[in-house]
């Protein structure tokens, strides 16, 4: 049986990754943040208490600033594959905290390549290392996008992501560690942070269509990007690290949308003329944009056998009724007297 260690365990794609590992019988450990509010709400499903059983996923304290803490966390596990998902992701934030972002997703990164070296070095059994990249590193170079494409990121968090892309490969070369760059373009799901563009879409579209919203503010509508969906590229980074070299792989869909398009095929499932609600807030705007991202994974269809399998309106149509579902709930506990807070419709 392997063991696999998450860094980033209660995002969207680290709760994915470990449902999917938990599957193939992996043990699974997590590293999350301390925070005064639970924040595990996206593992709770999988997760049980060590007390009673002999649980599968087991969770430690730690945050890419603290390399000790990091280190701790390695020798206890002892991994045989380490999947780094951990950054603060959001683009636009990353102008607002662009030195804290150089420091947990580029500094960061390098803070855990260091301690896999020295933990190898001292005799810890061999680690494969997965690094979350990203399509924000092509930025402004011209699509389709593939692992040739020179990188001009465009963003704080974009610079940091090179930063850890390079990092990744120095590791490889200079150290022979087994290590492997995932270029993932965008990618989406029902439980997708709240802050981005499509989930921001289908939880307002949710909440209008009950009447429990008017209006939902947004920045460029313009903006294209390559969709696709998380549970399917979880699979990718997991493949990655099962092929028999690591490497760079892109992992996208090869077909683009814009954000109006994805408000045209949302309005149209939830029966909303979007139009009618949708208004302009420039605050989310961003310094410099990216404009367009499509990829092309071709080198991962060929060396790992890896495709996507849900398309853009499948997984539009799912955001849209599970966040229908959602706001039926939040409709429901609002008409019992419970008070229901609205977040994101008008200050993300
Ligand atoms: P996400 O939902 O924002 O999750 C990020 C995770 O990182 C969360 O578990 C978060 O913990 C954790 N984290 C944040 N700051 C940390 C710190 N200082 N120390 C330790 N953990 C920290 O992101 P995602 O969408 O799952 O993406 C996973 C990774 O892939 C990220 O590195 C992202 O940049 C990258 N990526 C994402 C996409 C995409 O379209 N989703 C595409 C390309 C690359 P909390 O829950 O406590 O906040
Ligand atoms: O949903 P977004 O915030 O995602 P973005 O910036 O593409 O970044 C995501 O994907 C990257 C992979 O390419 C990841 F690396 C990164 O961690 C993150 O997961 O914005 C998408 C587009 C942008 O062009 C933005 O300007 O939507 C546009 N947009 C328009 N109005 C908006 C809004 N984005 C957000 N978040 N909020 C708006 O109101």
């Amino acid at each position: 049986m392997k063991t696999a260690l998450i860094f980033g365990i209660t995002g969207q794609d680290g709760s994915f990754l470990a449902e999917f590992l938990l599957g193939k019988g992996y043990d699974v450990h997590g590293v999350i943040r301390r925070a005064s509010t639970f924040n595990t709400d996206r593992i709770d499903a999988v997760y049980r208490d060590p007390h009673e059983n002999r649980a599968a996923l087991r969770l430690h304290y730690g945050d890419m600033s603290d390399g000790t803490g990091l280190r701790r966390v390695i020798a206890q596990v002892s991994p045989d594959e380490i999947y780094n998902l951990a950054a603060q992701s959001h683009v636009r934030v990353s102008f607002d905290q662009a030195e804290y972002t150089a420091d947990v997703v580029g500094t960061g990164t390098l803070r855990a390549l260091e301690a896999v070296r020295d933990h190898m070095k001292a005799g810890g059994k061999p680690v494969r290392f997965y690094q979350a990249g990203s399509s924000e590193m092509f930025g402004a170079a011209a699509p389709p996008q593939n692992e040739a494409t020179p990188f001009y990121p465009r963003s704080p968090y974009a610079v940091s992501k090179v930063a850890a892309h390079w990092y990744a490969v120095n590791y490889r070369e200079a150290y022979g560690l087994f290590v492997s760059n995932g270029i993932l373009f965008n990618h989406e799901s029902e439980r997708r942070g709240e802050t981005f563009v499509t989930r921001k879409i289908t939880r307002a579209l949710g909440r209008i269509k009950l009447g429990m919203q008017d209006k939902l503010y947004l920045g460029n509508l313009e903006a294209k990007r390559d969709w696709g969906y998380a549970g399917d590229y979880v699979e990718a980074m997991w493949m990655m690290l099962q092929a028999p070299r690591p490497g760079d792989y892109v992992i996208s869909t090869g077909e683009s949308h814009s954000v109006r398009e994805f408000l045209d095929l949302a309005g149209e499932y939830s029966g909303l003329d979007w139009t009618r609600h949708v208004e302009t807030d420039p605050r989310y705007f961003r310094p410099s944009e990216v404009d367009h991202l499509r990829g092309d994974s071709s080198k991962a269809l060929s060396e790992l056998g890896w495709r996507p399998k849900m398309d853009f309106p499948k997984l539009v149509r799912l955001m849209v009724e599970q966040d229908l579902d959602l706001a039926q709930q939040e409709r429901t506990l609002a008409e019992a007297g419970h008070r229901v807070v609205l977040r994101g419709s008008a200050h993300r």
